[in-house]
């Protein structure tokens, strides 16, 4: 793989090749953040990137159709098997894009919407002011108690009652517990709003079955292919049968053009490898990482928002080691533990500096990290956070992280090995 760039483009043949030297061996903590089997690569890079499609099986506008109706009839098909869902798009380009489909769906501009705010956990396009979903559409935020940082069910169900939305918004891009998600479609049911949940974080987790299911409860289920589902870079919506006309047209023509193929042909193998045992141990080893490193970073004297998880991440106010987000988030890069700054509840700091840090189990996990690693993570990260301004204990710790990441090296046989 890459023979044909190398000749051809060393210049971005060299950058690669850069990446996949931070990769194999860097510890990677982004929570968003996977490694994907090598199968991914292969089908993103393949035939199918020539193709241009509109519409959906059996009802296309190009001709040349018949195996692109075999394989999205497939991917949506295993879709739908993996999380029990009635209808599934799987044209969206990304997570974002399936929230659009969605909005394009149901929505006209102007209408209400409300979903989590993004200082507290929510995500850009659930209605951010500096997103496309905040600027057309009403809407309305709701937060965490300031007392247990957990999602407030009774103020969301106050906010709904006095904004009523015609859309509420369930999910996150930085909340450690589980959302009870029957609560929320009960709320939206009495504010007489469609109820929607972004569950691309947790969605693998979902899968593998150590995270409630939110597929019983919402209309639209939206999620990436990527983050815990460990797949392709994509997105897809599940519905419910009597909103599965609305969405496919919310998504062509409402919200996007031609679909993305070899994309689509990797989602449907994402599907299949997420009904495997190995995967599913995976995602359970996940959970167990999580919780052991917030016990390690806890034992330190960090502490951790809502004392715990239930997921994939923990969120760390780093205050108590008189630093800032973004001060622990740039040492840490340099000694090669990828993590990203990110406000806690109630931040003072704004969002570029931070009070605390997002740090994800998923990646490390796949690499084959179990409870015992966590703990020297842990411990490496203390004692960056406790020397960030210290060059030459931060260079002493830069070595002891490659030898710990050197002992879980990405692997990709016959990839870029091969070379
Ligand atoms: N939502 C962003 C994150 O969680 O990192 C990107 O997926």
């Amino acid at each position: 793989m890459l023979r044909s760039v190398r000749k051809s483009d060393k210049e971005l043949y060299d950058i690669i090749m850069r990446e996949w030297g931070r990769q194999k061996t860097g510890v990677e903590m982004i929570a968003s953040e996977s490694y994907v089997p090598v199968e991914i690569l292969e089908l993103q890079g393949s035939i199918f990137t020539n193709k241009t499609m509109e519409g959906f099986p059996g009802n296309r506008y190009h001709a040349g159709y018949r195996h692109l109706d075999e394989l999205e009839t497939l991917c949506i098909e295993r879709a739908k098997e993996l999380f029990g869902a009635d209808h599934a798009s799987v044209q969206p380009h990304s997570g974002s894009n399936a929230n659009q489909c969605v909005y394009a769906a149901i929505l006209k501009p102007g209408d209400r919407i409300m979903g989590m705010r993004l200082d507290q956990g929510g995500h850009l396009t659930h209605g951010s002011k500096a997103n496309f979903s905040g600027k057309t559409y009403e809407t309305m935020s709701y937060g965490c108690s300031a007392e247990t940082e957990r999602i407030d069910y009774d103020e969301v169900e106050k906010l709904a009652m006095e904004f009523r939305p015609k859309l509420l918004i369930a999910g996150a891009s930085a909340y450690p517990r589980f959302i009870d998600y029957e609560r929320m479609g009960s709320i939206a049911k009495s504010a007489g709003a469609y109820f929607m949940v972004d569950m691309a974080h947790v969605a693998g987790l979902i899968a593998a079955g150590v995270h409630p299911s939110p597929v019983p409860y919402a209309d639209f289920v939206t999620s990436t292919t990527t983050k815990t589902l460990a797949g392709a870079r994509g997105g897809f919506v599940l519905c419910k049968e009597e909103f599965a006309k609305k969405l496919d047209k919310g998504t062509f023509p409402g919200a996007q053009g031609s679909m993305h193929p070899h994309i689509m042909a990797a989602k449907a193998f994402t599907f299949k490898r997420a009904l495997t045992d190995e995967y599913r141990d995976t995602m359970k080893q996940v959970v167990k990482n999580a919780c052991r490193l917030g016990e390690a970073l806890t034992a330190r004297g960090f502490r951790l928002v809502t004392c715990g998880t239930d997921n994939h991440l923990v969120l760390v106010d780093v205050r108590p080691k008189n630093i800032t987000g973004l001060q622990l988030d740039t040492a840490l890069d340099y000694v090669g533990i990828t993590v990203n700054k990110n406000q806690i509840p109630n931040d003072p700091q704004p969002p570029m500096i931070s009070s605390g840090v997002r740090i994800g189990a998923t990646a490390m996990t796949i690499k084959g990290m179990k409870e015992a690693e966590m703990d020297i993570v842990g411990g490496l990260i203390n004692e960056v956070a406790e020397n960030a301004e210290n060059m030459s204990a931060l260079d002493s710790i830069k070595e002891r992280v490659q030898e710990l990441g050197s002992k879980f090296a990405l692997n990709y046989p016959d990839y870029y090995e091969a070379e």
